[in-house]
């Protein structure tokens, strides 16, 4: 019945790591393509918005004569990479369009994994004004690449100056490109002066528009390799509990004895390494152990007596006492929901820098973790244990 039963904690530790490993194989590589001339930003925006330094790792393979591509082992992203790109000559364009093509046909060609799924087409703003032959260029390449569907976005980099960057967007919109979106971005903080410090903005608003464009079986990977819009992270991360909570409702509307009663099933196991997946961040055996233990493991009977059980299942909004041993479709959702939602919340602290990972492991950091799920035990739900009291953002 989709039920494992009376594991013991370390066991199902196990499992979730085996979990978590098959996702972070199974991801499909993004391939974004980033253009622009020398100097616009590209390397600085790769390495603020990826969340491992793609560019400075190496001085990437080069695929055509201009066209270089960086990746890392074990990390599912590639990036096509048009370094000191000069605009000057009507040869260098050709080539480049030449070349700009052929990788993207070549790509078309061999499916999902090997496609290029979005271009970066960047302009610097402080050279505020968009050239004559950047604009021949970005033309010619859109109509003739038209063919491959790939979306474009066009990146104003270094838009300190916000009232630049309008300008420019203004001149470019003229143009009527076929692009999705035209995007002012300051990738690092910039100094105007010693006391004058521009904030970095905008990549958050990038990524949300690549996951917009991509199809869906690239939105995981996309929240995995970035780290410049946490928000996304946790959409995704909430989805994925949405998905297990309704699938744990389907399982737990069988009558379930007593002792199987709040065991990790597949689902939640399935759900734990996902999360782990979107947010990219490394765990250990021992934390996941941590983590089991803090929450659902302290409901299940192989680590507590049945009095815990029903003590804490009595904590969920309209349960009251699981009497004949029968646990019910919502229940279920509840214990799913909430383990989903406590793992994201730590995940979250971790991303921002507000907690360590290990932290998990020792006993504070234990009572922190079952602090957080009893709370979002405590949360009214549907049936499918969809949260109907906090908001997410
Ligand atoms: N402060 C700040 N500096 C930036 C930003 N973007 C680019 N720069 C600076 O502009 C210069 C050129 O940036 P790169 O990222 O190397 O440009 P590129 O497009 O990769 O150039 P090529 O590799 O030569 O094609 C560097 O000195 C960067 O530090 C930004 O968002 N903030
Ligand atoms: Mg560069």
């Amino acid at each position: 019945m989709g039920v494992v039963e009376g594991l013991p904690t370390e066991d199902v530790a196990e499992k979730i790591m085996a979990a978590i490993k098959n996702v972070q194989k199974n991801m499909t590589r993004l391939n974004i393509m980033v253009m622009g001339k020398t100097g616009a930003g590209k390397s600085t925006l790769i390495n603020q918005v990826f969340s491992r330094n793609l560019a400075v790792t190496g001085v990437g393979k080069p695929v055509t004569q201009a066209i270089r591509k960086y990746e890392l082992e074990d990390f599912p992203l590639a990036i096509y990479d048009t370094p000191g790109l000069e605009l000057g000559g009507e040869n260098a364009i050709e080539e480049l369009l030449k070349e700009s093509k052929e990788v993207l046909s070549k790509g078309a060609m061999r499916g999902i994994e090997e496609s290029i799924h979005c271009i970066w087409y960047c302009v610097s703003t402080p050279s505020h004004r968009f050239e004559e032959a950047e604009i021949e260029f970005i033309k010619k390449f859109i109509d003739e690449t038209n063919v491959f569907c790939v979306p474009v976005i066009i990146v104003l980099t270094q838009a300190y100056s916000k009232k630049d960057a309008r300008a420019l967007m203004a001149e470019i919109e003229k143009e009527n490109l076929n692009v999705v979106q035209i995007v002012p971005v300051l990738a690092q903080d910039y100094e105007i002066d010693d006391e004058y410090v521009a904030k970095a903005y905008g990549t958050d608003t990038l990524i949300d528009i690549v996951h917009n464009v991509i199809p869906e079986a690239l939105r995981n990977t996309l929240a995995a390799v970035q780290k410049a819009n946490l928000k996304m992270k946790k959409r995704r991360a909430n989805a994925i509990v949405a998905t297990a909570a309704a699938a744990a409702a389907a399982t737990g509307a069988i009558p379930i004895p007593f002792t199987d009663a709040a065991v990790l099933v597949p689902e939640q196991i399935g759900m734990i390494a996902s999360i782990t997946g979107v947010f990219g961040i490394p765990v250990e055996k021992a934390t996941v152990t941590a983590l089991i233990s803090a929450t659902i493991g302290t409901v299940g009977t192989t680590v507590m007596g049945k009095t815990v059980v029903s003590g804490l299942l009595k904590m969920i909004p309209g349960v009251g006492s699981v009497t004949g041993g029968v646990i019910s479709a919502s229940v279920a959702a509840a214990l799913t929901a909430a383990l989903g939602e406590a793992y994201i919340a730590i995940m979250v602290m971790v991303a921002k820098g507000e907690m360590n990972i290990k932290e998990i492991e020792t006993d504070e950091g234990k009572a922190k973790v079952a602090k957080i799920f009893k709370s979002k035990l405590g949360l009214k739900r549907n049936n499918k244990g969809k949260n109907l009291e906090e908001k997410e953002d």
